[in-house]
């Protein structure tokens, strides 16, 4: 049996100090009806709580771990970087570096700016496309989030799904009468808007394969009519690739899908675990930026060395040959698992994947849209959640976010959350 008093008495603590006790809101785990666990520290796919619970994770810090955690070549990188400093706001070699890597593996992406989180990637991104078209409006679709930027903060997924927040006060409706957020997947409403005003348009944004309202990929000529649409009204296309971005593919989820955008915006991986984002695209389009051009953008840590050595050690791991393929494997196998969990106990529920990014929603009609995903038998998630908590396996406390297996997870790992998931099924 478990016990939680540090992570209690730390959260309880957190509370009189950090709005809700924590730093991002999904982490109180409100809508699971729990308190959340402090993590002491984390070692492959394992995290250990400030209690000593164990647990395999599958959150991995919403998505950066793809190696696991302390992963001894960006631990190493980490530690050798340290020596030299810690931020010089300054250039670094470091920072020449990793954007010759993410060219590299991104055709699309012909210059790159560094900044500090995908908000700061995508915020910049519409700033660049609004300046580089002349144009205000954007759209974005229901479920995917982006950041919380003001720009974005209409029917986004998430946080702001998992606490049902319908639009946030503080966003001046000056700003957001300017976001149009339409139905994910939905190629006909997408088209008739277009249609009407997509003269006026500056930028589609998307993400590729949506991992903020659970995971919902993008489905049958979904990213190919956006393609053809923004360049038939000369606007942009923006891939938020922040989750998808060397996640589902070295090259993310456009070299997946064969698409090529015009901006795509990356963060997580591309930070190894430390605080960075990224954003890039054609050159033409990135030459608006300042000092290049008019369109302010700028950050005192962006570029700094430490989350520079990180990023390069990690994609320096995840280009090795077969990696993708191990990870595929291990992660069909969960996926598989866990339908058969379902199946087996008679549980309604629909398993989404893409690579290594897995959704599972309780619910029995197939998952394509933000409404569909909010069919899920929300507090049957939350049960579900909790159980597996007891039994060790750590998830997003949220029906509305992805799950993410790592290259550290083992076959044992997968059966055990397998076992797990049929125990708690077993018993709704
Ligand atoms: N909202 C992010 C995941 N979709 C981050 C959540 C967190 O770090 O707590």
């Amino acid at each position: 049996m478990k016990t939680y008093d540090k992570s209690r008495k730390l959260f309880e603590q957190a509370k009189m100090m950090i709005p809700g006790g924590v730093n991002s809101p999904v982490r109180a785990c409100r809508s699971v009806g729990t308190d959340p666990v402090f993590i002491d520290r984390a070692i492959g796919s394992k995290l250990i709580d400030a209690d000593g619970n164990e647990y395999i994770d599958y959150v991995g810090s919403w998505g950066p771990m793809i190696l696991g955690h302390s992963h001894p070549a960006v631990i190493n990188a980490v530690e050798d970087v340290l020596k030299r400093g810690t931020s010089f706001g300054a250039p670094v070699d470091l920072e020449v570096e990793l954007a010759e890597m993410i060219v590299k593996a991104v055709p699309a992406v012909e210059m790159v700016r560094m900044v500090n989180s995908g908000t700061e990637a995508t915020m910049s991104a519409i700033r660049v496309a609004r300046g580089f078209t002349g144009r205000d409006k954007i759209i974005k679709f229901d479920g995917c989030y982006h950041g919380h930027a003001d720009s974005f903060l209409v029917a986004a997924g998430s946080g702001v799904a998992t606490l049902d927040i319908a639009g946030s006060p503080g966003v001046p409706d000056s700003v957001i009468q300017h976001t149009m957020s339409l139905p994910y997947n939905d190629i006909e409403t997408f088209i008739s808007v277009m249609d009407k005003s997509g003269d006026e348009i500056a930028c589609v944004i998307v993400e590729p394969v949506a991992g903020n309202m659970g995971l919902v990929p993008a489905m049958g000529g979904f990213l190919e009519t956006l393609r053809k649409q923004t360049q038939r009204h000369d606007c942009l296309l923006i891939f938020d690739e922040v989750m998808s971005g060397f996640r589902v593919a070295y090259g993310g989820a456009q070299q997946l899908y064969d698409i090529s955008p015009d901006l795509s915006c990356f963060g997580k991986i591309v930070g190894g675990g430390l605080p960075v984002g990224a954003y890039g695209g054609r050159k033409e389009i990135m030459a608006q930026i300042a000092p290049e051009g008019p369109v302010y953008q700028a950050g005192t840590l962006s570029g700094n060395p430490i989350a520079m050595a990180a990023g390069i050690a990690t994609l320096k791991e995840i280009k090795k040959s077969g990696f993708y393929e191990a990870l595929e494997k291990t992660a069909s196998r969960l996926a598989e698992g866990l339908k058969q969990a379902a199946e087996r106990t008679g549980t309604k529920a629909v398993i989404n994947r893409v690579g290594s990014m897995i959704g599972l929603f309780l619910t029995d009609q197939p998952v394509a849209s933000f409404d569909d995903a909010k069919t899920s038998d929300l507090e049957k998630f939350s049960q579900y959640y909790r159980e597996m908590l007891g039994q060790g396996i750590y998830l997003a406390p949220s029906q509305f976010e992805a799950l993410f297996v790592s290259a550290a997870h083992t076959d044992k790992d997968i059966d055990e959350t397998i076992v797990a998931a049929e125990a708690v099924m077993g018993g709704f």
